[in-house]
């Protein structure tokens, strides 16, 4: 017998995609590249680990844009969702979705950065999608960067270390809550933004395999000011809009100690204040919190700022919480087993079962991190992101029985009613993904996390069309009945 859990009647249900994942595309309508449209596909079993589709030099990267070496760069075509939106937005109504967040690409809108005005076509293309979505009743959630830079920025101004991009993306992020208000009620200013650290290693850094790793982290903390200031900025101006309401987004995983030796609980208790509580602290109090001041001087890392930035920062912090959260992971020592996580290594859990990406599975992780972060902060929280990767493939009915989604889905469900009942504040989800998508991570189409079976291989070969799979049906019998 399906067992029934609770949830809020106006709990916001839907899916989140973003921008070079799906749209493809990449050269027309005006539209620049974007460092993830450079990184090519390497196939699972002729790459060591993920660091090798990341360690790319600048001349990697300029050698890509006319494709000199004939590689394959998955994100230039997504799923088409250029051509296909209408498609995919019925599916996500027929689905019951109440939300569908997405991403808007920077370089459709200043395809170079510093250009004075946005680029119409690029305007005309979000227009349509949101039009679209408002058509069929569906409630926006936008993130205004998920990864993706145009690489003319990072060409001509050096990526986020120059102060100059601070107004660069405010320009952007302005000219969208000046057109889009009327459509987007929920604004997120950047995708996970406690992964930066990692994309300083693919070249936002220029040639960051000459400097050493000091001197990447520190710079990985300047740019990483400079986008508190810019979110400060856009949060300002936000002010003038009513019915609007902007978050954060941070890639969340519980970790826990290897075990109850007191050295190793405090030792994930810092790794946890400077992985994840420092970016909610930041952008909460509009403060640096006072472990990061002592991580900092420990660290020689010295953070560059204008005189106006600290009260700017103080001024205008976030109104809710989002973050995206997959697995959980164990501090990792030497001599600990690891096990692959969201871009980097993690300590392996005994006690958990991992998807084959190596990505460990804890549901109840999820109920941990909800109450942590309710107490902390005491903001509205809503996860942005949560689903399992899986290769698939369809069966003779054309389409795919995936009750290990279903399963995934429904332990998180049932602990995310927990945490309701604990007294959190949780008022949406949005799945990763309502429909396959190229993998931000390792490339791959391969990897699926979708409610809807997107019929491209790892080359972008096939027709693309799409299929409901199994966990499409419950998921909407789940919104309805609340059974899982
Ligand atoms: C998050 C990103 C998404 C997404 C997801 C799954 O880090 O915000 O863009 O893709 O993780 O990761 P992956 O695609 O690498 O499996």
């Amino acid at each position: 017998m399906n067992k029934k859990i609770e949830f809020p009647k106006n709990f916001l249900w839907g899916g989140a995609t973003a921008a070079t994942q799906i749209e493809g595309a990449y050269n027309v309508d005006g539209k620049s590249l974007s460092v993830m449209e450079m990184i090519p596909f390497i196939k699972l079993k002729d790459r060591k680990d993920l660091s090798e589709t990341r360690n790319l030099t600048t001349q990697d990267l300029l050698d890509s844009i006319e494709n000199k070496k004939g590689l394959h760069y998955p994100k230039r075509y997504g799923i088409d969702f250029y051509n296909r939106y209408k498609e995919d937005i019925a599916l996500f109504k027929e689905a019951g979705f109440k939300i569908f967040r997405m991403s808007v690409s920077w370089g459709r809108i200043f395809p170079n950065g510093d250009e004075e005005e946005p680029n119409k076509k690029g305007l005309e293309f979000y227009k349509n999608v949101f039009e679209e979505c408002k058509k069929q009743g569906l409630e926006l959630m936008v993130t205004i960067n998920h990864f993706d830079m145009p690489f003319p920025i990072i060409q001509k101004y050096g990526g986020w270390k120059n102060r100059k991009v601070i107004d660069m993306y405010f320009k952007y992020a302005k000219t969208l809550i000046d057109e889009f208000s009327e459509y987007v009620k929920y604004w997120l200013p950047f995708n996970e933004i406690n992964l930066g650290v990692l994309f300083s290693a693919m070249g936002l850094e220029g040639d960051s395999n000459k400097k050493t790793l000091q001197e990447k982290i520190a710079g990985t903390y300047q740019d990483l000011h400079n986008q508190f200031v810019a979110q400060a900025k856009f949060i300002e101006y936000a002010k003038n809009f009513d019915n609007t309401m902007v978050g954060c987004m941070v890639a969340d995983a519980t970790t826990y100690s290897i075990d109850c030796n007191p050295i190793n609980v405090f030792e994930n208790q810092q790794k946890e204040q400077m992985k994840k509580f420092f970016y909610y602290d930041v952008m909460t109090s509009g403060e640096y919190p006072s472990y990061s001041k002592r991580f900092f001087k420990e660290n020689k890392i010295e953070i560059i700022k204008e005189i106006s930035d600290d009260q700017l920062l103080k001024n205008n912090t976030i109104q809710f919480i989002s973050f995206s959260y997959y697995m959980s992971s164990t501090i990792a020592k030497e001599n600990t087993e690891m096990t692959e996580g969201n871009l980097m290594k993690m300590g392996k859990n005994p006690f958990l079962v991992a998807t084959e990406w190596g990505w460990q599975i804890d549901p109840i992780g999820l109920r941990y991190c909800l109450n942590q972060l309710w107490d902390r902060y005491h903001l509205p929280l809503f996860i942005s992101e949560n689903g399992i990767g899986v290769l698939e493939e369809l069966n003779e009915s054309n389409t795919i029985n995936d009750d290990y989604r279903i399963e995934y889905l429904g332990k998180h469900f049932e602990q995310m009613s927990e945490a309701i009942k604990d007294g959190v504040n949780l008022f949406g989800y949005t799945m990763w993904t309502p429909i396959d998508v190229v993998s931000a991570g390792s490339n791959e189409m391969s990897k699926r996390y979708g409610l809807i079976y997107v019929d491209y291989d790892d080359y972008h070969k096939g027709t693309g069309n799409r299929f409901k799979k199994k966990s499409y049906y419950w998921f909407k019998n789940f919104m309805e009945t609340c059974e899982i």
